[in-house]
């Protein structure tokens, strides 16, 4: 009987060291899952601070580029008031861009959709194929201006990240009663460089207004 109580204890015994080593195995286990989360959770928050970071940035460079634009369209109403009050312009004809690739006509034959029309184009497209062979100034006359830097730098040079680009173009090329009094003048912002560049276009019609 003696025999078999010490044993039931050392089968107890060993029973409650089991439940202990389970306990701290659960412990290890909790321990992990706090670790786990904790990390998840820290995880989370640094991909939503950087996420949030990449965004903010995103929309800074949006407003940049559209000041650009803003600032294309600006520099391009005063160069064109100039020309007409010093009788270089008389009226819009043959001023406006159509190369290339008849980059105005939104169809190449009436009815087929033109691939190369302006508005099939995304802004760095069409900065693109207006200086295909890249030397900074563009290929085809009637640009007015093109990757125009006009922000001064730190150090006082024309930052080229903010650029703007303008042109005309012939609001009747797709059809109607050509009016060379009027015009649609297109203008492209830049800000940031390469593959970090945002873009944003300003479409405006602008009509020559007789004073009498
Ligand atoms: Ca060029
Ligand atoms: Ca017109």
């Amino acid at each position: 009987m003696e025999k078999y109580s010490v044993r039931k204890q050392i089968v107890r015994m060993q029973v409650s060291e089991e439940g202990s080593r389970r306990e701290k195995g659960v412990g290890l286990i909790v321990v992990i899952m706090i670790l786990a989360f904790m990390l998840s959770v820290g995880l989370v928050l640094i991909k939503t601070t950087t996420t949030g970071k990449k965004v903010s940035a995103n929309i800074r460079y949006q407003h940049q580029a559209f000041n650009a634009a803003e600032a294309g369209f600006d520099a391009a109403k005063i160069a064109i008031d100039g020309f007409f009050a010093d009788s270089t312009w008389v009226n819009f004809d043959g001023l406006t861009l159509t190369e290339p690739d008849n980059i105005d006509l939104p169809t190449t034959d009436g009815t087929t959709i033109n691939p190369n029309y302006f508005r099939c184009l995304t802004d760095i497209q069409i900065l693109h194929k207006l200086d295909a062979n890249g030397d900074g100034s563009p290929d085809y006359p009637n640009v007015l201006f093109f990757k125009w830097p006009y922000i001064l730098d730190e150090s006082g040079d024309l930052d080229p990240r903010f650029t703007y680009t303008a042109f005309l173009i012939d609001d009747e090329a797709s059809g109607g009663t050509p009016d060379a009094n009027d015009v649609l003048m297109v203008c492209i912002g830049t800000a940031g460089t390469g593959s970090n560049m945002t873009t944003s276009r300003l479409e405006i019609e602008i009509a020559i207004e007789t004073i009498i």
